[in-house]
């Protein structure tokens, strides 16, 4: 059986959500943080980040948009990575969701590597924030002109990594109050059996 390797707090939720929907034969390995930066899983994901997916014949594959696509290919139904306008939509929103607005985040976890001194540091974090304000208010609306329950008018992974999007708002200065509609999303995903359950595998609690 494939291994899908996570981390508390990390994007490789969305992927473990993914495997609850779709009640996939996927084990979750939730390693403990700083255990990614170690050899036993260098030599899985060299990158050392998560989400990664290893295949018993030792191929892995990384990238949360990557796993997600794999996993609608090979475990879901209609309307999960099919040749359908919402898959078509939900590779669009996933590609977006990881190379845009997760991207933008290294400004937020990792200024350091942006700026050198203490006021560049501060001036990355405060275009950083001012980005995210930005993707988070496009966010909130497209959910709102999809009815306001799924991303996509019907539920697709774009929820999954949306869901780990917003819950990362708590880290930063920006509030929840000015993104009504991604605020009810995540208490609407946090009621979720699936949710539930991969929160539960990934050592998480609901914060919405
Ligand atoms: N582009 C990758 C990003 C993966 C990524 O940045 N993962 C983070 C967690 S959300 C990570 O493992 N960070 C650990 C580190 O960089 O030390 C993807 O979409 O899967």
């Amino acid at each position: 059986m494939p291994t899908l390797y996570t981390m508390p707090g990390t994007c490789s939720l969305s992927p473990n959500i993914a495997l609850a929907w779709l009640d996939a034969p996927v084990e979750v390995n939730t390693m403990a943080y700083g255990d990614h930066k170690k050899d036993a899983y260098l030599a899985i994901n060299d990158k050392g980040k998560v989400p990664a997916l290893r295949f018993d014949d030792g191929d892995v594959l990384t990238e949360a948009a990557a796993i997600l696509a794999w996993l609608g290919a090979e475990h879901g139904s209609d309307t999960f990575g099919r040749d359908t306008v919402l898959g078509r939509k939900e590779a669009e929103a996933l590609s977006y969701m990881t190379s845009e607005v997760h991207a933008v985040y290294g400004g937020h976890f990792g200024p350091q590597n942006f700026a050198e001194s203490d006021s560049a540091i501060e001036e990355v974090k405060r275009k950083t924030y001012e980005k995210l304000d930005g993707h988070y208010k496009r966010m909130n609306d497209i959910l709102n002109e999809n009815g306001g329950e799924w991303y996509l008018g019907k539920r697709s992974f774009a929820d999954t990594f949306l869901y780990v999007l917003c819950r990362w708002i708590d880290q930063t200065p920006l509030s929840y109050d000015d993104y009504p509609a991604l605020k009810q999303h995540m208490s609407n995903m946090e009621a979720d059996a699936g949710v539930q359950l991969a929160l539960k595998r990934q050592k998480m609690k609901p914060i919405g």
